[in-house]
């Protein structure tokens, strides 16, 4: 009987707080889609922050968190960087590699009364490349209503901080199994729209790369929909 009575008093309690947080809490859904011939993506990282915080900036130098991710696929930098940063309100990080033709969705859950200043932005490495990413930046979370998605095919932006030498020894991904993540900037020095690679194919005689790791169009498929 006891045992009755506190099982129902604990279900009660439950479902108080999952009214609470249904009515404070908003949650979204972001669904990344590999639209890319042979490019595996580094594990996505998804930002809900304020507008005043950027993960780059186009045609300004990367960060070294993003270099981070750009080189060598490694989120836990900007992951890192975010915690205690009072303009974010929720991170999320993809599970790992997301192969090509692949989708993986991941969760973000927010107070409402930030919702008016809560942008979504999103990053993961082409890692078949020197430094190639694909992001989504500056999707308002407020102007989403239950229900209702955004959706945008998103372009391969170069990070600028390793040149795009295509050399044996320098791509992380399994066209090469090179380096990573270097130090060293030998590169535009700006985050700017990726010129594609060129790969052996393509005339680049040292290039590890071949036809299928071209990517001269949108790279992948986001789609966002507020659930809560
Ligand atoms: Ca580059
Ligand atoms: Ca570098």
């Amino acid at each position: 009987m006891n045992i009755r009575i506190a099982t129902l008093a604990l279900c009660s309690s439950l479902l108080l707080t999952a009214c609470g947080g249904d009515d404070d809490m908003a949650t979204f859904e972001l669904t990344v889609t590999n639209i890319t011939s042979a490019q595996p993506f580094s594990p996505l990282t998804a930002i809900a922050a304020a507008d005043d915080f950027q993960i780059f900036r186009l045609a300004e130098p990367a960060s070294e968190a993003l270099e981070q991710i750009a080189e060598g696929g490694d989120n836990s930098f900007l992951l890192a960087s975010t915690e205690g940063d009072e303009r974010v309100f929720a991170t999320a990080s993809g599970m790992g590699a997301l192969m090509p033709g692949m989708s993986e969705t991941l969760t973000l859950s927010l107070p409402v009364e930030d919702l008016d200043n809560a942008y979504l932005s999103a990053v993961t490495m082409l890692v078949n490349t020197n430094d190639a990413i694909t992001a989504v930046h500056d999707i308002s979370l407020s102007s989403l209503a239950m229900g209702e998605s955004h959706r945008v095919m998103a372009r391969a932006y170069d990070a600028g901080t390793e040149a795009n030498s295509e050399a044996q020894g320098s791509i992380p991904g399994p066209a090469d199994g090179g380096e990573g993540f270097n130090a060293e900037r030998d590169d535009t020095g700006s985050v700017r729209v990726h010129p594609g690679v060129i790969s052996m194919a393509g005339g680049k005689a040292d290039s590890v790369l071949s036809e299928v790791h071209r990517f001269d169009n949108p790279v992948a498929v986001f789609s966002l929909t507020r659930i809560e």
